[in-house]
C-alpha cells in the first residue's frame, strides 16, 4: 500500500480526495490546523449543512469502510510538525495502527487559505495569507529535502496565477525567443489578488527547490471547484465536504445555485464577461490520483492546467438560470457592481490536454450536474443565509 500525505485535509478538496484515495487503497494520513472552520466563526459564516470534525469524520469512515485515514492536527507553519510528518516522529491525532508505515511516497498539499476576497478583507487578512500559504510551502519543500528526497510533491495552484493575457496560456510554461536565442521560461504571472499573487509565489519556491535541490513537484493550476458529491460522500451523509455560498469562500456556481433556490437574483459581477475554466469536484479527485499514478520525473517540476471548459460568469448565470426555471423556480440575473478589480471581457484561451493525457475523463457542467447541485441545495433550503450573499470585500 502506498502511503500518501494530504495537507489540508479538512478542506473542501481534502477531505474528498481523502476518502477517495483511502476507498482507492491508499494508506492516507490527512493534516488540517482548522483554519477554514475557525475562520468561518469568526467571519459569522455558516456552511450549507454541519460538518463532522476531522476525527470523527475519521472514525465515521473508519466504521463504514474498514478503511482507515489517520489525522494529524497541528499547524505546519511549524517547522517541526511538517518535519515529523517525514521524519517518523509524527503524533497522530487519531489512529488505529500506530506503527510508522515509512515516508509518504506522495505528499498532496491542499494547506492555504484559499480565498481572494479573504486576502483582501484588510491588511491583516493579506498579510495572514502570504505568511500562512509560503510559511507552510517553504516548510514542504526543507522537509522534503532533508528527510524525504524521493516523495512526489502534488501542490494545488490556481489558472488564476496567470491572470487574464492577451495571449494563449500554455501550461506552466513558455518558449521565448529572443535577440536569436530561445529558453523556455515559467509562464508569466500576474494575479488579481493577494491570494492568487500567494500562489505565484509557491510557484516560485517549488520551482527553486526543484532547480537546487532535485526534489519532484506537479504543480495543479486549477479553476474554480463546483459541486459537493462524490461517490465516497453517498455512502453516508455525514461524510459530506463542506459546502460554503458564502461571499468569502463559496465559488461562483455553487454560489449561484443557492441564489437560485432562495429567489436571490444571480450576482453576476460587472458584465460578467469575465471567462475561467472551471472544474466538477470528482474531477479534482481524479486529476490528483492521476497525477499520483502517473508521476512527475525525478528532479522535474512538472505543470498542468487543471479546468474541464471555459464559461463566462454570463454563461454560467444562464445555464443555471434555466435548469432552475426547467424544475419551477424563478430564477433572475442580476449584474452588479463588480466588487474585483479584473477584466470584465477579455481573451482567454487556456490549453488543458495534459492532465486528459494521463487518463482523467472530464465531467461536465451539464443539465444533470446543475439538477444534482439544485437538490442538494433544496435539502439544506432552510438553512441559507441571505445576509452572506451579497459581496462585503472590494478591491
Ligand atoms: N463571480 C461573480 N459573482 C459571484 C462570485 C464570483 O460574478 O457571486 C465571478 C468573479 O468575479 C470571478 C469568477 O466569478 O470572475 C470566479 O470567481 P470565484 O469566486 O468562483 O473564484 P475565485 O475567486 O477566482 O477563486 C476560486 C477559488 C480559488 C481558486 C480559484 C481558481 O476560491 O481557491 O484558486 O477559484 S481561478 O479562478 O482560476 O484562479
Amino acid at each position: 500500500m502506498t502511503n500518501i500525505l494530504i495537507l489540508g485535509g479538512d478542506g473542501y478538496l481534502g477531505w474528498p480526495t481523502a476518502m477517495y484515495l483511502s476507498q482507492k487503497g491508499y494508506e492516507v494520513t490527512v493534516v488540517d490546523n482548522y483554519f477554514r472552520r475557525k475562520c468561518c466563526l469568526e467571519l459569522n459564516i455558516e456552511a450549507l449543512y454541519q460538518n463532522f470534525n476531522l476525527v470523527e469524520r475519521a472514525k465515521i469512515w473508519y466504521e463504514l469502510t474498514g478503511k482507515e485515514i489517520k489525522v494529524v492536527l497541528g499547524d505546519l507553519r511549524e517547522p517541526e510538525i511538517m518535519h515529523s510528518l517525514f521524519n517518523g516522529k509524527v503524533n497522530y491525532s487519531w489512529c488505529i495502527d500506530l506503527k510508522y508505515k515509512g515516508v509518504p511516497e506522495s505528499v498532496i498539499h491542499y494547506a492555504e487559505q484559499p480565498s481572494a476576497p479573504y486576502s483582501l478583507i484588510s491588511q491583516g487578512n493579506s498579510e495572514f495569507t502570504l505568511t500562512n500559504n509560503l510559511k507552510v510551502t517553504h516548510n514542504l519543500i526543507w522537509s522534503v529535502k532533508e528527510f524525504s528526497k524521493e516523495t512526489h510533491i502534488i501542490k494545488l495552484g490556481t489558472m488564476g496565477e496567470y491572470g487574464t493575457p492577451n495571449i494563449d496560456i500554455e501550461e506552466g510554461w513558455l518558449d521565448i525567443n529572443h535577440k536569436g536565442r530561445s529558453h523556455k521560461f515559467l509562464y508569466p504571472r500576474q494575479a488579481g489578488s493577494i491570494y492568487h499573487t500567494s500562489k505565484i509565489m509557491d510557484t516560485d519556491l517549488l520551482w527553486y527547490a526543484v532547480r537546487m535541490w532535485g526534489i519532484t513537484v506537479t504543480d495543479l493550476m486549477q479553476g474554480p471547484v463546483y459541486g459537493y458529491k462524490t461517490e465516497e460522500s453517498e455512502i453516508d451523509e455525514r461524510l459530506n465536504t463542506i459546502f460554503n455560498y458564502d461571499d468569502i469562500f463559496g465559488t461562483v456556481i455553487n454560489r449561484f445555485v443557492v441564489q437560485a433556490v432562495s429567489g436571490i437574483p444571480l450576482t453576476v459581477y460587472g458584465k460578467g464577461g469575465q471567462t475561467r475554466g472551471y472544474l466538477n469536484i470528482n474531477d479534482t479527485l481524479q486529476c490528483i490520483h492521476q497525477a499520483i499514478k502517473v508521476p512527475a520525473k525525478k528532479g522535474d517540476l512538472r505543470i498542468f492546467n487543471q479546468i474541464m471548459e471555459t464559461f463566462t460568469v454570463n454563461e454560467i448565470a444562464e445555464k443555471i438560470s434555466s435548469v432552475g426555471t426547467k424544475i419551477g423556480y424563478d430564477v433572475k440575473v442580476n449584474s452588479i457592481e463588480n466588487p474585483r478589480k479584473e477584466l470584465e471581457s477579455h481573451y482567454y484561451n487556456p490549453t488543458y490536454q495534459g492532465l486528459i493525457d494521463i487518463g482523467v475523463k472530464p465531467h461536465y457542467l451539464d443539465e444533470k450536474a446543475i439538477k444534482d447541485l439544485f437538490q442538494t441545495v433544496e435539502k439544506y433550503k432552510n438553512n441559507i443565509r441571505k445576509d452572506s450573499i451579497l459581496p462585503r470585500v472590494k478591491w
